[in-house]
Protein backbone atom coordinates (compact mmCIF):
# COMPACT_ATOMS: atom_id res chain seq x y z
CA UNK A 1 0.00 0.00 0.00
CA UNK A 2 1.34 3.45 -1.04
CA UNK A 3 0.47 5.93 1.74
CA UNK A 4 0.60 9.49 0.00
CA UNK A 5 1.70 11.95 2.35
CA UNK A 6 2.22 15.64 1.98
CA UNK A 7 5.27 17.50 3.41
CA UNK A 8 5.24 21.12 3.69
CA UNK A 9 8.20 22.60 4.47
CA UNK A 10 9.16 25.38 6.35
CA UNK A 11 8.82 29.15 5.08
CA UNK A 12 11.81 30.95 6.71
CA UNK A 13 12.83 34.44 5.72
CA UNK A 14 14.48 34.34 2.35
CA UNK A 15 13.61 30.42 1.80
CA UNK A 16 11.31 29.42 -0.86
CA UNK A 17 8.54 27.06 0.15
CA UNK A 18 8.77 23.80 -1.69
CA UNK A 19 6.12 21.05 -0.95
CA UNK A 20 6.30 17.87 -1.92
CA UNK A 21 4.49 14.89 -2.07
CA UNK A 22 6.30 11.92 -0.73
CA UNK A 23 5.45 7.93 -0.69
CA UNK A 24 6.08 6.30 2.35
CA UNK A 25 9.26 3.87 1.81
CA UNK A 26 10.51 0.78 2.15
CA UNK A 27 13.22 0.81 5.21
CA UNK A 28 16.34 2.77 4.85
CA UNK A 29 19.02 0.13 5.95
CA UNK A 30 18.41 -1.53 2.55
CA UNK A 31 18.51 0.95 0.09
CA UNK A 32 22.54 0.92 -0.80
CA UNK A 33 22.88 -2.34 -3.40
CA UNK A 34 25.62 -5.01 -2.35
CA UNK A 35 27.74 -4.21 -5.84
CA UNK A 36 29.60 -1.18 -6.84
CA UNK A 37 27.07 -1.51 -10.61
CA UNK A 38 24.00 -3.35 -9.54
CA UNK A 39 22.34 -2.90 -12.79
CA UNK A 40 25.78 -4.58 -14.97
CA UNK A 41 23.25 -7.79 -16.07
CA UNK A 42 21.02 -5.29 -18.30
CA UNK A 43 21.49 -5.23 -21.89
CA UNK A 44 21.62 -1.82 -22.87
CA UNK A 45 21.15 -1.13 -26.53
CA UNK A 46 20.32 1.64 -28.62
CA UNK A 47 23.00 3.94 -27.60
CA UNK A 48 23.06 7.03 -29.69
CA UNK A 49 25.69 7.76 -31.99
CA UNK A 50 27.53 11.72 -31.93
CA UNK A 51 26.30 12.32 -35.08
CA UNK A 52 22.63 11.31 -34.46
CA UNK A 53 22.02 13.58 -31.33
CA UNK A 54 18.60 15.57 -31.45
CA UNK A 55 18.84 19.08 -30.30
CA UNK A 56 16.61 19.58 -27.34
CA UNK A 57 16.43 22.41 -24.88
CA UNK A 58 14.74 21.05 -22.20
CA UNK A 59 16.34 18.25 -19.78
CA UNK A 60 15.84 14.83 -21.27
CA UNK A 61 12.81 12.77 -20.07
CA UNK A 62 14.52 10.37 -17.10
CA UNK A 63 11.32 8.29 -17.68
CA UNK A 64 11.68 7.52 -21.04
CA UNK A 65 13.87 4.21 -22.17
CA UNK A 66 16.20 4.61 -25.68
CA UNK A 67 13.66 2.80 -27.71
CA UNK A 68 11.46 5.37 -27.02
CA UNK A 69 9.13 4.00 -24.28
CA UNK A 70 8.25 5.13 -20.92
CA UNK A 71 9.09 3.10 -18.05
CA UNK A 72 5.66 2.01 -16.05
CA UNK A 73 7.04 0.11 -13.00
CA UNK A 74 9.39 0.79 -10.37
CA UNK A 75 11.07 -2.12 -11.29
CA UNK A 76 12.05 -0.75 -14.68
CA UNK A 77 14.17 1.77 -13.14
CA UNK A 78 17.41 -0.40 -12.37
CA UNK A 79 17.49 -0.71 -16.22
CA UNK A 80 16.66 2.46 -16.94
CA UNK A 81 19.65 3.56 -14.98
CA UNK A 82 22.00 1.32 -16.62
CA UNK A 83 21.17 2.91 -19.99
CA UNK A 84 21.48 6.43 -18.34
CA UNK A 85 24.97 5.45 -16.52
CA UNK A 86 26.38 4.24 -20.43
CA UNK A 87 25.23 7.60 -21.91
CA UNK A 88 26.52 9.36 -19.00
CA UNK A 89 29.85 7.13 -19.39
CA UNK A 90 29.51 7.75 -22.96
CA UNK A 91 28.88 11.93 -23.51
CA UNK A 92 30.26 13.17 -20.24
CA UNK A 93 32.88 11.11 -17.96
CA UNK A 94 34.13 8.21 -19.78
CA UNK A 95 34.43 5.55 -18.85
CA UNK A 96 34.29 3.79 -15.24
CA UNK A 97 35.99 0.70 -15.71
CA UNK A 98 34.48 -2.12 -13.40
CA UNK A 99 36.80 -3.94 -10.57
CA UNK A 100 40.17 -4.62 -12.10
CA UNK A 101 41.29 -8.41 -11.92
CA UNK A 102 43.15 -7.88 -8.44
CA UNK A 103 42.53 -5.70 -5.54
CA UNK A 104 44.28 -6.14 -2.28
CA UNK A 105 45.02 -3.92 0.32
CA UNK A 106 44.37 -3.52 4.61
CA UNK A 107 42.34 -1.22 7.13
CA UNK A 108 43.39 0.01 9.90
CA UNK A 109 42.53 1.89 12.65
CA UNK A 110 44.53 4.96 10.71
CA UNK A 111 45.15 4.17 6.93
CA UNK A 112 43.48 1.90 3.94
CA UNK A 113 46.37 1.36 1.56
CA UNK A 114 44.67 0.03 -1.74
CA UNK A 115 46.91 -2.52 -4.35
CA UNK A 116 45.14 -2.69 -8.04
CA UNK A 117 47.11 -5.39 -10.64
CA UNK A 118 45.37 -5.16 -14.12
CA UNK A 119 46.42 -6.67 -17.56
CA UNK A 120 49.68 -6.73 -16.13
CA UNK A 121 49.75 -3.30 -14.80
CA UNK A 122 50.16 -2.18 -11.04
CA UNK A 123 49.39 0.53 -9.09
CA UNK A 124 48.92 1.66 -5.13
CA UNK A 125 47.78 3.92 -3.16
CA UNK A 126 46.34 5.04 0.38
CA UNK A 127 44.21 7.19 2.55
CA UNK A 128 44.47 8.55 6.38
CA UNK A 129 41.73 6.91 8.24
CA UNK A 130 40.27 8.97 11.70
CA UNK A 131 37.89 6.82 13.78
CA UNK A 132 35.05 8.67 16.16
CA UNK A 133 34.90 7.62 20.15
CA UNK A 134 33.17 4.94 21.00
CA UNK A 135 33.48 0.86 19.60
CA UNK A 136 33.84 -0.35 15.88
CA UNK A 137 33.08 -1.32 13.48
CA UNK A 138 31.88 2.15 12.41
CA UNK A 139 30.04 3.55 9.30
CA UNK A 140 32.53 5.79 7.56
CA UNK A 141 32.65 9.19 5.07
CA UNK A 142 35.53 9.13 2.26
CA UNK A 143 35.89 12.86 2.24
CA UNK A 144 37.44 13.73 -1.29
CA UNK A 145 39.87 16.35 -0.79
CA UNK A 146 41.42 18.48 2.10
CA UNK A 147 39.09 21.49 2.36
CA UNK A 148 35.30 22.23 2.97
CA UNK A 149 33.83 19.38 4.88
CA UNK A 150 32.82 19.34 8.19
CA UNK A 151 35.11 16.39 9.32
CA UNK A 152 34.19 17.35 13.26
CA UNK A 153 31.06 17.03 13.12
CA UNK A 154 31.12 13.80 10.67
CA UNK A 155 33.16 12.01 13.40
CA UNK A 156 30.62 13.77 16.28
CA UNK A 157 27.66 12.18 14.59
CA UNK A 158 29.65 8.38 15.17
CA UNK A 159 31.29 8.00 11.18
CA UNK A 160 34.61 8.01 10.32
CA UNK A 161 36.28 10.07 8.35
CA UNK A 162 38.42 8.11 5.64
CA UNK A 163 40.55 11.83 4.14
CA UNK A 164 41.06 10.59 0.22
CA UNK A 165 43.55 12.69 -2.13
CA UNK A 166 42.11 11.83 -5.70
CA UNK A 167 44.43 13.75 -7.25
CA UNK A 168 46.95 10.34 -6.32
CA UNK A 169 44.35 9.11 -8.47
CA UNK A 170 44.03 11.02 -11.35
CA UNK A 171 46.30 14.22 -11.15
CA UNK A 172 45.32 17.41 -11.73
CA UNK A 173 47.40 20.09 -14.62
CA UNK A 174 47.97 17.32 -17.06
CA UNK A 175 47.39 17.74 -20.76
CA UNK A 176 44.40 15.11 -21.58
CA UNK A 177 46.65 13.30 -23.91
CA UNK A 178 48.78 12.92 -21.47
CA UNK A 179 46.83 12.05 -18.08
CA UNK A 180 48.41 10.54 -14.90
CA UNK A 181 47.65 8.89 -11.26
CA UNK A 182 47.05 5.66 -10.50
CA UNK A 183 44.07 4.89 -12.72
CA UNK A 184 45.93 5.97 -15.20
CA UNK A 185 48.91 3.93 -14.83
CA UNK A 186 46.63 0.98 -15.32
CA UNK A 187 44.24 2.14 -18.13
CA UNK A 188 46.84 4.17 -19.80
CA UNK A 189 47.89 8.00 -19.95
CA UNK A 190 45.93 8.32 -23.25
CA UNK A 191 42.67 7.13 -21.58
CA UNK A 192 39.79 9.20 -21.99
CA UNK A 193 38.05 9.19 -19.05
CA UNK A 194 37.68 12.13 -17.03
CA UNK A 195 39.47 12.71 -13.43
CA UNK A 196 36.07 12.59 -11.91
CA UNK A 197 35.62 8.97 -12.87
CA UNK A 198 38.84 8.20 -12.17
CA UNK A 199 38.48 9.65 -8.90
CA UNK A 200 35.47 7.40 -8.55
CA UNK A 201 37.00 4.60 -9.58
CA UNK A 202 39.60 4.89 -6.75
CA UNK A 203 36.85 5.31 -3.86
CA UNK A 204 35.40 2.09 -5.05
CA UNK A 205 38.62 0.38 -4.98
CA UNK A 206 38.62 1.79 -1.19
CA UNK A 207 35.44 0.18 -1.03
CA UNK A 208 36.46 -3.21 -2.14
CA UNK A 209 39.44 -3.33 0.33
CA UNK A 210 37.50 -2.52 3.62
CA UNK A 211 34.77 -4.94 1.87
CA UNK A 212 37.34 -7.63 1.58
CA UNK A 213 39.03 -6.72 5.44
CA UNK A 214 37.92 -8.39 8.66
CA UNK A 215 35.08 -6.19 9.18
CA UNK A 216 35.76 -4.91 12.75
CA UNK A 217 36.99 -0.88 12.04
CA UNK A 218 35.21 -0.48 9.17
CA UNK A 219 32.05 -0.90 7.37
CA UNK A 220 31.59 -1.57 3.45
CA UNK A 221 27.53 -1.81 3.83
CA UNK A 222 27.87 2.35 5.07
CA UNK A 223 29.65 4.60 3.49
CA UNK A 224 29.44 7.96 2.50
CA UNK A 225 31.18 10.21 0.39
CA UNK A 226 31.59 14.60 0.61
CA UNK A 227 33.43 17.14 -0.68
CA UNK A 228 33.79 20.55 -2.21
CA UNK A 229 33.73 22.37 -5.25
CA UNK A 230 35.70 20.42 -7.39
CA UNK A 231 35.68 17.82 -4.90
CA UNK A 232 32.01 18.45 -4.87
CA UNK A 233 32.26 17.41 -8.19
CA UNK A 234 34.43 14.40 -7.49
CA UNK A 235 31.83 13.50 -4.46
CA UNK A 236 28.89 13.60 -6.40
CA UNK A 237 30.88 11.30 -9.56
CA UNK A 238 31.80 8.82 -7.10
CA UNK A 239 28.24 8.50 -5.22
CA UNK A 240 26.67 8.35 -9.23
CA UNK A 241 28.85 5.42 -9.94
CA UNK A 242 28.94 3.09 -7.26
CA UNK A 243 25.92 2.01 -5.36
CA UNK A 244 27.43 0.82 -2.58
CA UNK A 245 27.70 4.50 -1.32
CA UNK A 246 24.46 5.00 0.96
CA UNK A 247 24.83 8.37 1.33
CA UNK A 248 26.52 11.41 -1.18
CA UNK A 249 26.90 14.53 -0.14
CA UNK A 250 28.24 17.36 -2.80
CA UNK A 251 29.03 21.03 -1.48
CA UNK A 252 29.12 23.85 -3.83
CA UNK A 253 30.04 21.59 -6.81
CA UNK A 254 29.49 23.47 -10.00
CA UNK A 255 29.97 23.53 -13.48
CA UNK A 256 30.55 19.60 -14.05
CA UNK A 257 28.90 18.97 -10.86
CA UNK A 258 25.26 19.18 -9.78
CA UNK A 259 24.50 22.33 -12.46
CA UNK A 260 22.18 21.42 -15.53
CA UNK A 261 24.78 21.42 -17.95
CA UNK A 262 21.96 23.18 -20.15
CA UNK A 263 22.55 26.07 -17.75
CA UNK A 264 20.01 28.98 -16.80
CA UNK A 265 21.05 31.19 -19.24
CA UNK A 266 22.15 34.79 -17.80
CA UNK A 267 23.15 33.30 -14.66
CA UNK A 268 27.14 33.44 -14.83
CA UNK A 269 27.83 30.17 -13.85
CA UNK A 270 31.44 28.85 -14.89
CA UNK A 271 31.01 28.36 -18.65
CA UNK A 272 31.26 24.78 -19.75
CA UNK A 273 34.26 25.03 -22.31
CA UNK A 274 35.71 27.47 -19.19
CA UNK A 275 34.88 23.67 -16.46
CA UNK A 276 36.26 21.58 -19.72
CA UNK A 277 39.15 23.41 -20.29
CA UNK A 278 40.35 24.04 -16.60
CA UNK A 279 41.39 20.50 -15.97
CA UNK A 280 40.36 16.89 -17.59
CA UNK A 281 37.27 16.47 -15.04
CA UNK A 282 34.83 15.77 -17.43
CA UNK A 283 36.02 12.57 -20.17
CA UNK A 284 37.01 13.60 -23.27
CA UNK A 285 33.98 13.09 -25.50
CA UNK A 286 32.44 16.30 -23.60
CA UNK A 287 34.52 18.74 -25.58
CA UNK A 288 31.39 18.05 -28.37
CA UNK A 289 28.91 19.41 -25.82
CA UNK A 290 30.52 22.24 -24.50
CA UNK A 291 28.85 24.90 -27.20
CA UNK A 292 26.20 22.71 -27.80
CA UNK A 293 24.42 21.03 -24.35
CA UNK A 294 21.44 21.19 -25.95
CA UNK A 295 23.00 18.14 -27.68
CA UNK A 296 23.09 15.94 -24.59
CA UNK A 297 21.57 12.88 -24.51
CA UNK A 298 21.92 12.98 -20.48
CA UNK A 299 21.85 15.84 -18.17
CA UNK A 300 22.63 16.07 -14.48
CA UNK A 301 19.38 15.82 -13.16
CA UNK A 302 19.60 12.45 -14.21
CA UNK A 303 22.74 11.85 -12.53
CA UNK A 304 20.85 13.26 -9.18
CA UNK A 305 18.55 10.24 -10.22
CA UNK A 306 21.11 7.53 -10.77
CA UNK A 307 21.70 8.24 -6.86
CA UNK A 308 18.04 7.17 -6.06
CA UNK A 309 16.95 5.89 -4.04
CA UNK A 310 20.04 6.17 -2.08
CA UNK A 311 20.55 9.13 0.66
CA UNK A 312 21.53 12.35 -1.38
CA UNK A 313 22.39 15.63 0.44
CA UNK A 314 23.83 18.28 -2.10
CA UNK A 315 24.65 21.52 -0.30
CA UNK A 316 24.82 24.47 -2.16
CA UNK A 317 26.03 28.58 -2.05
CA UNK A 318 23.39 30.95 -2.79
CA UNK A 319 25.78 33.71 -3.03
CA UNK A 320 28.08 32.58 -6.05
CA UNK A 321 26.69 32.97 -9.31
CA UNK A 322 30.12 31.49 -10.82
CA UNK A 323 28.82 27.99 -8.94
CA UNK A 324 25.37 28.18 -10.66
CA UNK A 325 23.39 27.43 -8.18
CA UNK A 326 20.08 27.83 -9.81
CA UNK A 327 21.32 25.93 -12.08
CA UNK A 328 22.08 23.38 -9.64
CA UNK A 329 18.68 23.45 -7.82
CA UNK A 330 17.02 22.84 -11.45
CA UNK A 331 19.36 19.67 -11.02
CA UNK A 332 18.09 18.15 -7.79
CA UNK A 333 14.19 19.31 -8.41
CA UNK A 334 14.10 17.24 -11.88
CA UNK A 335 16.21 14.39 -10.01
CA UNK A 336 13.86 14.51 -7.17
CA UNK A 337 11.05 13.70 -9.60
CA UNK A 338 13.08 10.34 -10.08
CA UNK A 339 12.76 9.91 -6.21
CA UNK A 340 9.30 10.74 -6.10
CA UNK A 341 8.46 8.19 -8.40
CA UNK A 342 10.12 5.58 -6.70
CA UNK A 343 8.78 6.40 -3.51
CA UNK A 344 11.86 7.77 -2.26
CA UNK A 345 11.03 11.61 -1.99
CA UNK A 346 12.73 12.01 1.33
CA UNK A 347 15.46 10.70 0.53
CA UNK A 348 16.77 14.01 -1.17
CA UNK A 349 17.95 17.04 0.29
CA UNK A 350 18.64 20.18 -1.48
CA UNK A 351 19.82 22.94 0.69
CA UNK A 352 21.36 26.43 -0.23
CA UNK A 353 19.33 28.62 2.15
CA UNK A 354 22.95 29.75 4.23
CA UNK A 355 24.26 33.08 5.01
CA UNK A 356 28.14 32.83 4.84
CA UNK A 357 28.83 33.14 1.00
CA UNK A 358 32.71 32.42 1.51
CA UNK A 359 32.83 29.55 -1.14
CA UNK A 360 33.54 26.14 0.93
CA UNK A 361 33.03 27.71 4.26
CA UNK A 362 31.94 25.51 7.33
CA UNK A 363 28.44 26.18 7.80
CA UNK A 364 26.05 25.88 10.91
CA UNK A 365 23.09 25.74 8.67
CA UNK A 366 24.25 22.20 7.59
CA UNK A 367 25.48 20.62 10.73
CA UNK A 368 22.00 19.33 11.59
CA UNK A 369 20.98 17.72 8.46
CA UNK A 370 24.35 16.36 8.31
CA UNK A 371 23.82 14.32 11.08
CA UNK A 372 20.50 13.61 10.38
CA UNK A 373 21.99 12.22 7.14
CA UNK A 374 23.86 10.01 8.96
CA UNK A 375 22.47 9.00 11.20
CA UNK A 376 19.38 7.86 8.87
CA UNK A 377 21.38 6.66 5.90
CA UNK A 378 24.80 5.27 7.88
CA UNK A 379 24.43 4.70 11.16
CA UNK A 380 20.37 3.57 10.78
CA UNK A 381 19.11 5.26 13.58
CA UNK A 382 17.08 7.80 12.30
CA UNK A 383 14.42 8.99 9.66
CA UNK A 384 14.44 12.38 9.50
CA UNK A 385 12.73 13.31 5.99
CA UNK A 386 14.91 15.30 3.43
CA UNK A 387 14.11 18.64 2.61
CA UNK A 388 13.94 20.98 0.18
CA UNK A 389 15.46 24.42 1.23
CA UNK A 390 16.31 26.42 -2.14
CA UNK A 391 17.23 30.25 -0.92
CA UNK A 392 15.48 32.25 -3.09
CA UNK A 393 18.67 34.15 -4.16
CA UNK A 394 19.07 31.67 -6.08
CA UNK A 395 15.60 30.06 -7.44
CA UNK A 396 15.19 27.41 -10.00
CA UNK A 397 12.01 26.35 -11.93
CA UNK A 398 11.96 22.64 -12.69
CA UNK A 399 9.16 23.45 -14.62
CA UNK A 400 10.68 25.73 -17.13
CA UNK A 401 12.95 23.10 -18.20
CA UNK A 402 11.09 19.62 -18.31
CA UNK A 403 8.12 18.67 -20.86
CA UNK A 404 7.72 15.36 -19.77
CA UNK A 405 5.31 14.19 -16.64
CA UNK A 406 6.45 12.07 -13.50
CA UNK A 407 4.68 8.64 -14.29
CA UNK A 408 2.99 6.66 -11.47
CA UNK A 409 5.09 3.58 -11.03
CA UNK A 410 3.55 0.25 -10.31
CA UNK A 411 4.91 -1.17 -7.42
CA UNK A 412 4.92 -4.75 -8.79
CA UNK A 413 6.94 -5.85 -12.52
CA UNK A 414 5.48 -4.72 -15.57
CA UNK A 415 4.78 -8.00 -16.89
CA UNK A 416 3.06 -10.35 -14.51
CA UNK A 417 5.41 -13.96 -14.36
CA UNK A 418 4.36 -16.87 -16.86
CA UNK A 419 1.42 -18.34 -15.00
CA UNK A 420 0.58 -21.71 -16.71
CA UNK A 421 -2.42 -21.37 -18.48
CA UNK A 422 -5.65 -23.49 -17.74
CA UNK A 423 -6.89 -25.99 -20.57
CA UNK A 424 -9.49 -24.15 -22.62
CA UNK A 425 -10.44 -27.51 -24.41
CA UNK A 426 -11.75 -30.24 -22.03
CA UNK A 427 -9.06 -33.65 -22.87
CA UNK A 428 -11.03 -35.85 -25.59
CA UNK A 429 -13.03 -38.50 -24.13
CA UNK A 430 -12.52 -42.03 -24.57
CA UNK A 431 -15.10 -44.07 -26.37
CA UNK A 432 -16.43 -46.55 -23.93
CA UNK A 433 -15.28 -50.06 -24.89
CA UNK A 434 -17.99 -51.93 -27.02
C1 LIG B 1 33.68 25.06 -8.09
O1 LIG B 1 34.84 24.29 -8.32
C2 LIG B 1 35.99 24.83 -8.91
C3 LIG B 1 35.70 25.64 -10.15
O2 LIG B 1 35.00 24.83 -11.10
C4 LIG B 1 37.00 26.14 -10.75
O3 LIG B 1 36.75 26.99 -11.86
C5 LIG B 1 37.83 26.89 -9.75
O4 LIG B 1 39.11 27.14 -10.30
O5 LIG B 1 38.01 26.08 -8.62
C6 LIG B 1 36.84 25.70 -7.95
C7 LIG B 1 37.38 24.99 -6.74
O6 LIG B 1 37.66 23.81 -6.79
O7 LIG B 1 37.67 25.80 -5.72
C8 LIG B 1 38.29 25.28 -4.60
Amino acid sequence: VVVLALAALTVAGSVSAVTRTTNAQAAVGTLAAAVEDEGADCAVSGLPDLGSLPTNAKLPDPFKKLNGTTITAKSDWRCRRAEIKELAEKFVFGDKPAKPATVTGTVSSSTVTVNVTHNGRSTSFSARVELPSGTGPFPAVVVVGGFGADTATIKAAGAAVISYDPLAVGREGTPRNNKQGAFYSIYGSSSSTGLLAAWGWGVSRIIDVIEQSDGRTLKADAMGVTGCSRYGKGAFAVGVFDQRIALTMPIESGSAGVPIFRGIPGEGAQSLSSAYGEQPWLGDAFGSFTGSPNRLPVDTHEMVAMVAPRGLFIMDNPHIANLGPRSASVAALGGAEVYKALGAGDNITYWSDVQDGSHCANRPEWRTPLQNNIRKFLLKTGNEPGVIRISSRALGRLADWRDWPTPVLADGPTTPPPTTPPPTTPPPTTPPPT
